[in-house]
């Protein structure tokens, strides 16, 4: 049974709100608060850097290429060792796998948690002063504690996951998750240094108008989702699209709608990443009433066989992405 504590208002810190969220369940350990704590911390962090970008020497390309091949721009970097730094010293985690790192990064064999993280996402927005978000998954390790971590640890299916979330670095600094009892937001407020609840038990709305796809790669599209556009199009439904999947994701939680990142004959498993990209965010969607697939079937189901999988994505209000299936189920890229 969902218990979700409404009883906390807004403006309860981040801190507090685990604290008590904790208490509601006697088993608890208190390592998973801990570990959602050192998230909000490092969150923080990035925040600090965000916020100077074009002042300091952190924008532009890094020099190097990541694991996918695409180019590491050097924020990407900075909050890459921010966040691993900040979960290290926490100690409540065995392994991190990111975006960034082609490799496993191993940390505390004795702790029981394992992150999957895309530090910095939207980094096309780095520079331009446009919203980018970290996105996170948390789970719980198979193998043993205290022996070494194994590919089994981290290539987990996303219902499996036991807290997800993500921060919105936009006009205000927000930090979302889920524990499975629902979905907060926190904001972040600048002069305190604390991030303060200001939506408890996040929903969408009924129904929803918007939808957001990169039209410009509208040739390389399956017929199905070159369909289900068109059918929005006719219904005349907004278009809406910052190239952020985490800004696109929360706009759209907020006042319902779709985004759609498909297969496309550039990228015929989709462009964004399981692992640290789909799957926090489908958690998220579903806690708050929504859904998330890969065209076929629901994304949390996925069998993961590698670190860095990509997928095609569909999430958002349930309707609209129930629709979208019905034009893409059975659809194959020409
Ligand atoms: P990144 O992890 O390299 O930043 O790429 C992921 C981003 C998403 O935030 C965004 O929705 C998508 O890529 C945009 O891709 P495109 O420019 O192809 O529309
Ligand atoms: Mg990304």
């Amino acid at each position: 049974m969902n218990k979700v504590n409404l009883g906390l208002p807004i403006g309860t810190p981040l801190d507090r709100f685990i604290n008590k969220k904790q208490e509601e369940f006697p088993y608890a350990t208190g390592e998973l608060s801990q570990l959602l704590r050192d998230i909000g911390l490092a969150g923080k962090i990035i925040n600090q850097e965000v916020n100077k970008s074009g002042l300091l020497d952190i924008t532009g390309e890094y020099g190097n290429k990541n694991v996918q091949g695409e180019e590491q721009q050097k924020l990407d970097v900075i909050a890459n060792i921010r966040f691993t730094r900040s979960l290290r010293n926490g100690g409540q985690v065995c392994a991190i796998i990111s975006e960034e790192d082609e490799e496993i990064i191993h940390l505390n064999p004795h702790c029981r948690y394992v992150v999957a993280m895309d530090p910095l996402d939207g980094s096309s927005n780095i520079d331009v002063n446009v919203s980018i978000g970290t996105i996170f998954s948390i789970y719980r390790r198979v193998s043993p504690v205290g022996g070494p971590v194994q590919e089994e640890d981290v290539l987990q299916k996303g219902t499996n996951q036991v807290a997800a979330g993500y921060i919105l670095y936009g006009s205000s600094t927000m930090m979302v998750y889920t524990t499975g009892h629902g979905v907060h937001g926190f904001t972040l407020e600048p002069s305190l240094g604390e991030f303060m609840l200001s939506k408890a038990d996040m929903k969408y709305p009924e129904g929803g108008n918007i939808y957001s796809i990169n039209e410009g790669s509208w040739h390389s599209f399956d017929e199905g989702t070159k369909q289900y556009v068109n059918d929005c199009k006719e219904k005349g439904l907004t278009a809406r699209y910052i190239g952020s999947l985490v800004a696109d994701y929360h706009r759209n939680m907020l006042k319902g709608g779709i985004y759609i990142y498909p297969a496309t004959k550039k990228a015929p498993n989709g462009k964004l990443r399981l692992l640290y990209e789909c799957n926090a965010l489908a958690f998220i969607a579903e806690q708050a009433g929504g859904a998330a697939t890969d065209g076929r079937q629901r994304v949390l189901e996925i069998e993961p066989t590698a670190f860095h999988q990509r997928s095609p994505f569909y999430i958002g209000s349930k309707e609209m992405v129930e629709h979208a299936m019905g034009f893409t189920k059975s659809s194959v890229l020409e």
